[in-house]
């Protein structure tokens, strides 16, 4: 009986006749009910607004996104997109050459991205034991080297997080005994060449701290300068194993990039200077160089390793300074020098194969290494400022040369050069040490002689080169060198070098020559490329820099025309 009356008295207050006889409780009813619907609808309307600027803010974020990629396409993939709309213009762009470009792109990726997941802000990577190692002080020299690479292939996502290591973690505060010339050539080198092409001055202001640093290398009572230097302390020395001499290369191959940084007293230049006051009449000079007296001791004379680049860059800053008066001694130092490489050049038997001899006082020793076949390259680049007949003897030389420098890759049954060959009389040539570390030197001379030639055969020769590293080299984590080009047996380094430039000169064999137009750019001896600046005599420096510092000159196409 009870639960009856209780749920009885329950169901009352559904009852509308409980109401009409208590009107103060139906009018409290009434507000409550008017007071929700109107909190709901408030709610509701609240919650509508905002959806709708939800759609809006969103709608607004891929207009954002689209204008971004579409800005990033502009400044990125210019020079890609250049290719494209050059080609049609100017030369077809045959598929083979497109198709072949890809497949080194994609080596590129490969490497890098073997790099970024076991190497990361590391000088380089090891892909065998997939680990990172500081050959350069810890400067995540891959990084700094690779970045006009990544650049000029379009690369984009890449480039960014390269940019945004350099600006985050790219730190020079190392206590650590650097090599001035390894330090300039790629890293300032690679910093000014991302600049040159960017446009982002975050890349020049890095390349001004590191220049900074190196410049008390020069301060010698010569002004040639020590080859060491410490990045914290700025104490500079030469390593006891060259008795206190300085490296001839490694003095003479700064002045391309700090003349683009700082010159306050034009230290790099005063080494030409100082150079150029007994500068022999052949202009061959041994490889090392006292830095007291400014002399040459009576060491070897090569246009391999330790000597080399001395003699690119005696080229490349005539080019750079665009050939004026101002810069014409390098010229004349440079014909000097050509002079001297004649005498040293010979022919094997029985095949007649070019090759430059090493000299040590009054004799001839016949080795060449791997390092001189960047002669033929230079060689065609500077025949151009010689008469019409001169002009085509050297032209000549350099593709001499250059046969000799493919047949030390495809001698081998890797197809990969040694280190360095020998030549013996009825043996053309034979292995010295059989290494290969991915060097660039010869794909850079087919580079230029493609260029400069238009013969089609140099880019079958560069693609055939790169079907060997790609067969013996390739590995699962990046590329590494051989111990041994006879054997194939692996090493466990893949060098800044191979993607700053083997892959870089490979690939541009391939692109239109209006991708980096060898009228408007000069490459470094690390194959970074830096603007062509017109340098007048009298004319403070400083001043020339300040306009190149102007923000981001635009790349142009070759018919566009230079503007200095
Ligand atoms: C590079 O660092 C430069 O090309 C340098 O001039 C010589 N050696 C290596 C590549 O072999």
């Amino acid at each position: 009986m009870a639960r009856t009356r209780s749920s009885t008295s329950k169901w009352r207050y559904c009852h509308p006749s409980y109401y009409l006889k208590r009107p103060k409780r139906l009018a409290f009813l009434l507000v409550t009910f008017v007071c929700a619907s109107l909190l709901v609808w408030d709610r509701q309307t609240l919650l509508r607004e905002h959806e709708d600027e939800l759609a809006k803010l969103k709608s607004e974020v891929v207009r954002l996104k689209s204008l971004v990629e579409e800005d990033n396409d502009k400044t990125m993939n210019g020079i890609a997109a250049r290719v494209h709309e050059e080609a049609k213009e100017e030369e077809v762009d045959d598929p083979i050459d497109a198709e072949r470009r890809e497949k080194v792109k994609e080596a590129a990726i490969h490497a890098w991205n073997s790099y970024e997941k076991y190497a990361w802000g590391q000088d380089e990577l090891q892909p065998q034991s997939k680990s990172g190692i500081n050959s350069f002080g810890g400067l995540g020299a891959t990084i700094v080297d690779s970045l006009d690479t990544l650049y000029i292939m379009g690369l984009d996502e890449q480039f960014q997080k390269a940019k945004e290591w350099v600006a985050n973690s790219l730190d020079f505060n190392k206590n650590y005994d650097a090599s001035v010339f390894e330090t300039t050539i790629r890293v300032v080198g690679g910093l000014l060449s991302a600049y040159d092409l960017s446009g982002d001055k975050l890349f020049l202001d890095k390349a001004v701290d590191i220049a900074d640093r190196l410049l008390p290398a020069w301060d010698t009572p010569s002004g040639i300068p020590y080859n060491f230097i410490n990045l914290v302390d700025g104490r500079p020395h030469n390593p006891s194993w060259t008795g206190g001499f300085s490296i001839l290369a490694d003095a003479g191959t700064e002045q391309l990039e700090i003349l683009n940084v700082w010159c306050t007293t034009c230290q790099v230049e005063n080494v030409i200077t100082q150079l150029n006051k007994n500068f022999p009449d052949d202009g061959l000079l041994p490889i090392y160089i006292d830095p007291n007296e400014g002399k040459g001791s009576h060491a070897t004379i090569t246009f391999g390793a330790m000597g080399d680049s001395f003699y690119e860059y005696l080229l490349k800053v005539w080019i750079h300074g665009n050939k004026t008066s101002a810069v014409k001694h390098y010229r004349e130092m440079w014909e000097k020098s050509m002079k001297g490489l004649s005498s040293l050049v010979r022919r094997t038997t029985p095949s007649a194969f070019t090759y430059i001899c090493e000299k040590s006082g009054s004799s001839l020793s016949d080795k060449m290494d791997e390092l001189a076949c960047f002669a033929p390259g230079m060689i065609a680049l500077g025949s151009s400022g010689y008469d019409s007949e001169e002009s085509k003897k050297f032209l000549t030389l350099a593709e001499e040369l250059a046969w000799t420098c493919y047949n030390f890759y495809q001698t081998t049954p890797t197809k990969l050069a040694g280190e360095n060959y020998f030549f013996y009389s009825g043996e053309d040539m034979s292995v010295g040490t059989s290494w290969n570390i991915l060097r660039p030197e010869t794909v850079e001379s087919l580079f230029y002689l493609w260029r400069l030639t238009g013969n089609k055969t140099y880019k079958e020769w560069g693609w055939n080169i790169f079907q060997a590293f790609e067969k013996n080299s390739r590995v699962e984590s990046g590329y590494v060198g051989l111990k041994d080009v006879n054997t194939g047996v692996k090493d466990n380094m893949m060098q800044s070098f191979f993607l700053a430039e083997t892959l870089k000169y490979i690939y541009l064999l391939f692109t239109p020559p209006s991708v980096i137009p060898l009228d408007e750019w000069v490459f470094n001896t690390e194959a970074h490329p830096l603007r062509i600046v017109t340098r007048k005599e009298g004319r403070d420096i400083e001043r020339i820099l300040d306009e190149k510092r102007k923000p981001f000159i635009r790349l142009r196409s070759r018919k566009e025309g230079r503007s200095d």
